[in-house]
């Protein structure tokens, strides 16, 4: 057995079953184990950002990490915007970038490059393997290291040798080390707060206090206490519909935030950082959070959070309570493309159990109010704000929650970071619906141009000018093996978004609005 193939048999025994990946010459070996070794799916993507962003996705919806395939330090490079937005959604992701047999490396070949360092930034742990007999006992602490709380991203740099070379070794699972739980302090401080009572305090939720478990428990604090309940401003992935509690998020737009969070005395963390405006603004404030309010920490990121909101609601003596009642679901959305009309449509249809993968950017900051009442779904954000997250995301949510259809309502500048994403759709036949919102601009940076106070010329203007020429969104999609069609109504809009949920495999609506 080689390196490579005791890698593969130890990714499978370790339970990570998919591999998204984008091959080259120092990866042969490892592409030939993953043909010889029976069990692992691999999934070609077409760019390293859409290989990163699939990962991503894939292990919000699975709860378990997929590896990657990537070539050496260049590969990675290119996937590296899509490995930090995985890091700020606490996403686990075997990351295994090829690179130079390790004897070779001194030659300073083309391709080599500072591969570890560019891991560096975006990984918990990183290790470069050094002989194939030990790259299956590396294997193993990577996904460990990977799945441990809150979810990390571990890199493998796998040096062409280590995969050639006979000897390789088959490693076992490594235990998961659980949670760690909320200090007994933690919970008592949060009960003192929330036992004093009054307005102004607020529990503000994120990580798995989002799941439908963390929101019920949440429930039933705010109900017995009336603390307010919020969520971060972007979430790896959120419980949403019928029969979950509608949380608002903190809003992106520094002065909409403020009064969001104007009146906060108490902030209790549960599971959230607290949160910072995305950027400096000049004269702005940096945080939402009102500088008078007193900050509570009921559990860390990567703490067990449901288990502290558990443990808080029983001191509480909180009683349980039904589960809400949301309302009736949407009525779709009539006439114009608005925000409101095109939310109210994506509310009306969804099916039960839909997975939307969020970027939408300006366009979709009102989507929440009108999807509250919609089937029960899940909700995955960008979390790093790194854009061309959305179309792998959604890819790779589609291979993790299979049997679920998974919208990605997708704003068309970012999508054009990683609009290759398409052709692994059609390739993969997955159940993707891309609502692909045209504005044909950089819509929020004309905003952020008046946030710093600029005032825009010519020049400046065109950089936010996505038309000129105008792209074919339906027929960039066919050229990729992907159905698409376009519409400026909301009726239009009802119509191919029913029509792509009866289909199976992916479908693009494009919305000029
Ligand atoms: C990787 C990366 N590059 C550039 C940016 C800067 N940026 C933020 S939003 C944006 C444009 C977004 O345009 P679009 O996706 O069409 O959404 P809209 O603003 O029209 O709602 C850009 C270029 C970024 N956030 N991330």
């Amino acid at each position: 057995m080689n390196g490579a193939e005791s890698l593969v048999h130890t990714l499978l025994k370790s339970g990570v079953n998919v591999c998204f990946a984008n091959p080259g010459t120092s990866e042969m070996h490892y592409v030939a184990a993953l043909d010889r070794v029976p069990g692992m799916r691999c999934v070609l993507g077409l760019f390293e950002g859409v290989v990163t962003g699939a990962a991503d996705g894939y292990a919000r919806m699975a709860g378990k990490p997929a590896a990657t395939l990537l070539h050496c330090g260049p590969g990675l490079a290119n996937g590296l915007a899509n490995l930090h937005n995985a890091r700020r959604a606490n996403t686990p992701v075997v990351n295994i970038p090829g690179d130079q047999a390790t004897y070779h490396r001194p030659l300073d070949a083309p391709l080599t490059a500072d591969t570890e360092g560019w891991a560096r930034g975006v990984s918990a742990w990183v290790r470069t393997a050094t002989s194939s007999a030990t790259v299956g006992a590396d294997a193993a602490v990577a996904v460990q290291m990977a799945r441990t709380s809150p979810g990390q991203i571990a890199t493998l740099i796998l040096p062409s040798d280590t995969s050639w070379d006979e000897g390789g070794v088959v490693a076992d699972p490594l235990p998961v080390p659980a949670a760690p739980a909320s200090s007994p302090n933690q919970i008592e401080e949060a009960a003192a707060v929330l036992h004093r009572g009054g307005t102004g305090v607020v529990l503000l939720l994120s990580g798995a206090g989002l799941s439908e478990e963390g929101l019920a428990l949440a429930h039933r604090i705010a109900m017995h206490t009336g603390c307010r309940l919020m969520a971060g401003g972007s979430n790896a992935r959120t419980a949403r519909g019928q029969g979950r509690i509608p949380v608002d998020r903190v809003p992106y737009v520094v002065d909409v935030a403020v009064k969001a969070m104007a009146g906060t005395k108490q902030l209790i963390l549960a599971g959230a950082k607290k949160p910072v405006t995305f950027f400096a603004y000049p004269g702005k404030v940096q945080t939402a959070v009102p500088p008078d309010a007193d900050l509570h920490v009921l559990a860390r990121p990567e703490q067990d959070v449901v288990d502290a909101l558990a443990r808080l609601a029983d001191m509480l003596g909180a009683p349980k309570v039904a589960k809400p009642d949301n309302g009736p679901r949407p009525e779709p959305g009539r006439g114009a493309l608005t925000s409101e009309a095109v939310a109210a449509t994506l509310g009306a249809l969804m099916p039960e159990g839909a997975v939307i993968a969020d970027e939408s950017v300006s366009f979709g900051r009102g989507f929440f109010p009108l999807t509250k009442a919609a089937a029960s779904h899940d909700w995955l954000n960008v979390t790093g704000g790194a854009i061309g997250g959305g179309p792998p995301m959604a890819t790779g949510a589609a291979i993790g929650a299979p049997g679920r259809r998974v919208i990605n309502m997708q704003a068309d500048g970012s999508a054009m970071y990683t609009v290759q994403a398409l052709w692994t759709q059609a390739r993969e036949k997955l159940d993707v619906t891309t609502v692909l919102l045209s504005n044909r601009k950089y819509q929020i940076l004309l905003g952020e141009l008046a946030n710093v106070g600029a005032n825009p010329g010519r020049t400046a203007l065109d950089m936010m000018d996505l038309g000129n020429p105008d792209i074919d969104w339906p027929k960039l999609a066919q050229s990729m093996g992907v159905e698409g069609a376009r519409t400026d109504t909301a009726e239009g809009f009802a119509d191919l978004l029913a029509y792509s949920l009866k289909r199976s495999g992916p479908f693009l609506i494009e919305l000029l609005i």
